[in-house]
């Protein structure tokens, strides 16, 4: 069953978000130890693990998650967290609808993207259990994100919406938060704020103590 405070210190990450000489399920343990509520497998780009091989490491991160209670999503590919029985999938604007699978996810968790508040208003969100709401700040992993639009964009949908679960996503870090915080925000996702932090249990603190 899902809460909004599975929202408060979401990872995301994928293969290619990793720096040489680190290991991804090294990088997952230790932000799970930290106390991370969520986490998405975004295995993305040109570098990215395709095919069985990508279907080997999302067995084995999901495994990971679950040791420590925590739900396992897949970014975008619908198929796979079928096949591996994941706890979610998060789909942005350009993916497959919601309507298309909704059928085969109706006891999984499901998030979608939202930028603005066109996207917000033309969005069916029936059945969509939180949205991600960015880029806030200007981000280095993801090459095709559009221009920031900062925590006001949490207050606006907030405004509108209040009972629907926000998570903040784009740029975020321990010294950037605090404005999101206070905008409403469920939680916060990040990537480059975990898996390349020298201090994993001490950033994943700092991220959880704004949303306690
Ligand atoms: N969607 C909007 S921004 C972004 C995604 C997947 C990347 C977030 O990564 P980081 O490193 O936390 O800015
Ligand atoms: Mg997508």
């Amino acid at each position: 069953m899902f809460k909004a405070t599975d929202l408060n210190v979401y990872f995301i990450c994928g293969t290619q978000d990793i720096h040489q000489g680190s290991d991804i399920k090294n990088i997952l343990k230790q932000a799970l130890e930290a106390g991370i509520t969520l986490f998405q497998f975004r295995e993305k780009g040109p570098e990215s693990l395709k095919g069985e091989a990508k279907e080997a490491l999302a067995r084995e991160l999901l495994a990971l998650c679950h040791e420590y209670n925590v739900p396992f999503l897949v970014n975008d590919d619908v198929e796979l967290a079928l096949k591996i029985d994941a706890d979610g999938i998060h789909v942005g604007q350009d993916d497959e609808e919601v309507i298309s699978f909704i059928n085969d996810f109706k006891d999984k968790i499901i998030g979608l993207s939202v930028g603005n508040e066109k996207e917000y208003q033309d969005s069916d969100l029936t059945h969509v259990d939180y949205i991600g709401v960015g880029p806030m700040y200007s981000t280095l992993s993801k090459a095709d994100a559009s221009a920031p639009v900062g925590p006001e964009m949490i207050s606006t949908l907030k405004h509108t919406n209040p009972s629907l679960p926000m998570v903040a996503i784009g740029g975020i870090n321990e010294d950037n938060i605090e404005p999101i915080a206070q905008a409403g925000a469920d939680g916060v996702s990040v990537i480059s704020a975990i898996a390349h932090s020298h201090n994993i249990d001490k950033t994943v603190t700092k991220l959880q103590s704004y949303f306690k």
